[in-house]
């Protein structure tokens, strides 16, 4: 059993670190970004897994201080990437719904991305459609942050609350569709149905379209017949710590 104050010494000795994941042009097969995930190394439980953490720093409250340390973390290793001369790329980081109703969230970025002189145009915020309840809030945050400069996804996408209504209404950019649609794309007839119809409706919309958990190549060709973006998942590689990431994907300008 997982302790609150595990967590909080976890943090404390520095026991988090980030791996990484590529986002990948579907048509072209180059990478177009990268996907920040918090992992937790714990010196007696070994790896402990963030769908067990990550509920508890949320109940705890603790997801606010590891999730600023996620964000600065991301930002710091994405400039570090740019300053070693590396074609720079968008790098998405997701929010917890804790996190995302702290309405000082945004100027905090802000301060960070200028500590750290990181160009926003370089990060994307991962939502959930569950943050989108509270309209007005959610809005009033969003708007803030495209004000800084920063992109925003919702992350899996068709899974939460759906309402097509803050599609219309919500400043959002990219839409991630949730890799329980793309797994059972060439098995199950209502599954791709949905995957090219979001990819459909997303065009329409003008946003971006990414798909998750994609494995094979069958996904893949059936994912560049419906001319969605991008594509992410274990067919191009899990995520990675950072050199490795380094050493498999990134390339000098
Ligand atoms: O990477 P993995 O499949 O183990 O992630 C499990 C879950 O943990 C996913 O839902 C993912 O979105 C979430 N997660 C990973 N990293 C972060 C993070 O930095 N912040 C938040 N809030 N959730 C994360
Ligand atoms: O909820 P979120 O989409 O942020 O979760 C991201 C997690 O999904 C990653 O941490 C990773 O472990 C997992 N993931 C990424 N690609 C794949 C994939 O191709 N297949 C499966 N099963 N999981 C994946
Ligand atoms: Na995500
Ligand atoms: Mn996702």
């Amino acid at each position: 059993l997982i302790l609150e104050s595990d967590l909080r010494k976890g943090l404390e000795r520095g026991e988090f670190y980030l791996e990484y994941q590529p986002k990948m042009s579907v048509e072209h097969g180059n990478i177009l970004g990268m996907e920040a995930l918090v992992r937790w190394n714990h010196p007696v439980r070994g790896p402990v897994s963030p769908g067990e953490f990550i509920p508890l720093a949320e109940e705890s409250g603790l997801i606010v201080p590891l999730g600023e340390w996620v964000l600065y973390e991301a930002f710091r290793q994405n400039k570090e990437w740019q300053n070693k001369g590396y074609d720079p790329l968008c790098m998405s980081v997701n929010l917890s719904i804790r996190q995302f109703r702290q309405p000082r969230l945004a100027e905090q970025i802000g301060r960070m991305l200028e500590e750290i002189d990181l160009d926003p145009q370089y990060v994307e915020l991962e939502i959930t459609e569950s943050m989108t309840v509270d309209k007005d809030a959610a809005f009033e945050q969003l708007k803030r942050f495209k004000q800084l400069g920063l992109h925003i996804s919702i992350d899996d996408f068709g899974t939460g609350y759906s309402s097509l209504h803050y599609l219309k209404n919500m400043p959002i950019d990219r839409l991630k569709i949730d890799r329980s649609f793309v797994s059972e794309v060439m098995s199950g007839q209502s599954d791709a149905a949905i995957v090219s119809t979001i990819t459909s409706m997303a065009h329409h919309l003008k946003l971006k379209v990414t798909a998750e958990g994609v494995e094979n190549e069958e996904q893949l060709e059936f994912l560049r017949n419906q001319h969605c973006h991008e594509a992410q998942g274990f067919l191009f590689s899990r995520p990675v710590p950072a050199g490795q990431f380094e050493r498999m994907f990134l390339k000098k300008l």
